[in-house]
């Protein structure tokens, strides 16, 4: 059946298929949280997050809100339907009978929360314990939904004990070293253990019959092996990019923008072993643009290379930052019409684009992109 805006409807089996129903995220009451193993291991020594947690300053919320909101009415002049989370109060302090921790994150990169995959929406399990609630501010909407669409399908995936055995202590250490960190990705040596499956939404591409996931920081092969299971009509396949030191979240790092086209990070390219399914099916990988900034914003998580965290609203239409000119001219290059979006002043807030959406509804069924065995 097509798509209506009266009608609720969940599917989306790919990145790329004509976008109409997206929920984007929101910057309130968002926290950097308290130090607690996952995370620590993630923020970049040099950062000038190390060391602080509570409330962001207010200023820099609302300027994030002004954005995202600015985001969201664009998307629904071009004629989506735009649904957003219900924040809970993240001062609040989060425990479980196996651990404490001072205050939740937020609610802005909805992608790292939920996947969609075809009429499904999954709650991932998240490994950080400032993130193990964050699927409550989306219940509001996975309960509408699924009242609403009797073929949607909501699941969670088991939460995790997240214990200290699922982290490396080596990891907890301040001053490990870029060097030592490349070596530690190189071997596969991530912060997190293999106690318990442990994956993020975002770190999970759609490219229809085929699930690519990242095996990194916030995914572990057991989280690999459980959405495998979990999916049995998918073909579930594990990737890495060797380049990157604090490797959470695939979305800055390979971004599929139509059928036959990948843009990949130039410093952390996808192995050749890994490539033998897009080869063997005439899938372009190139590299991306290179990012219009040296330094991420202030109190920022992500690298500068959420210049390619892009979203796709079909196969010809991609929404860029609006400071990301060299990103935005490549994608012009490829035949891509791009419409800039500022969003800069969000992306201390969890991410870019891509990141501060999750499919709700894309046109298209699911298709065999790679029928050709690699
Ligand atoms: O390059 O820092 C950011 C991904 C956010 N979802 C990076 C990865």
């Amino acid at each position: 059946m097509d798509w209506s805006p009266d009608k609720t409807q969940v599917k989306s089996w790919n990145e790329w298929d004509t976008l109409r129903h997206v929920i984007v995220g929101r910057a309130d009451d968002c926290h950097i949280p308290p130090p607690e193993p996952a995370l620590d291991a993630k923020v970049p020594e040099d950062s000038d997050m190390r060391g602080q947690w509570g409330r962001r300053p207010q200023e820099t919320i609302d300027r994030a809100n002004e954005l995202l909101d600015n985001f969201a009415s664009m998307l629904k002049k071009r004629g989506l339907r735009v649904d957003r989370p219900t924040p809970f109060d993240f001062s609040k302090p989060a425990t479980t009978p196996d651990w404490h921790t001072d205050s939740n994150f937020g609610c802005m990169p909805p992608r790292d929360v939920l996947l969609t995959v075809g009429h499904e929406i999954l709650e991932a399990t998240m490994s950080y314990r400032c993130r193990w609630f964050e699927y409550l501010c989306y219940r509001n909407l996975m309960q509408q939904y699924y009242d609403e669409d009797p073929n949607m399908r909501h699941e969670a995936a088991p939460k995790p004990r997240l214990t200290d055995a699922d982290y490396h202590p080596d990891y907890l250490s301040e001053k490990i070293g870029e060097a030592k960190r490349l070596e530690w990705a190189a071997e596969k040596h991530f912060v997190t253990t293999e106690e318990e499956p442990l994956f993020d939404a975002a770190d999970v591409l759609r490219f229809g019959r085929d699930l690519v996931v990242q095996h990194g920081f916030t995914t572990n092969l057991k989280g690999i092996d459980w959405l495998r299971r979990h999916f049995p009509d998918h073909r579930v396949h594990a990737v890495n990019f060797p380049g990157d030191p604090y490797p959470i979240h695939i979305d800055a790092t390979f971004t599929p923008i139509r059928p036959g086209l990948i843009l990949n990070n130039p410093q952390r390219r996808l192995p050749q072993e890994q490539r033998a399914m897009f080869e063997a099916n005439g899938w372009e990988i190139v590299d991306a643009a290179q990012p219009a900034h040296n330094q991420p914003p202030p109190l920022c998580y992500s690298s500068v290379w959420l210049s390619m965290n892009v979203l796709v609203l079909d196969p010809k239409t991609v929404c860029v930052e609006a400071s990301e000119v060299y990103q935005a001219d490549q994608l012009d290059k490829l035949g891509v019409e791009v419409v800039p979006v500022e969003l800069r002043d969000a992306y201390a807030f969890g991410g870019g684009l891509h990141c501060c959406t999750a499919d709700v509804y894309r046109d298209g069924e699911c298709e065999d992109y790679f029928p050709k065995a690699s």
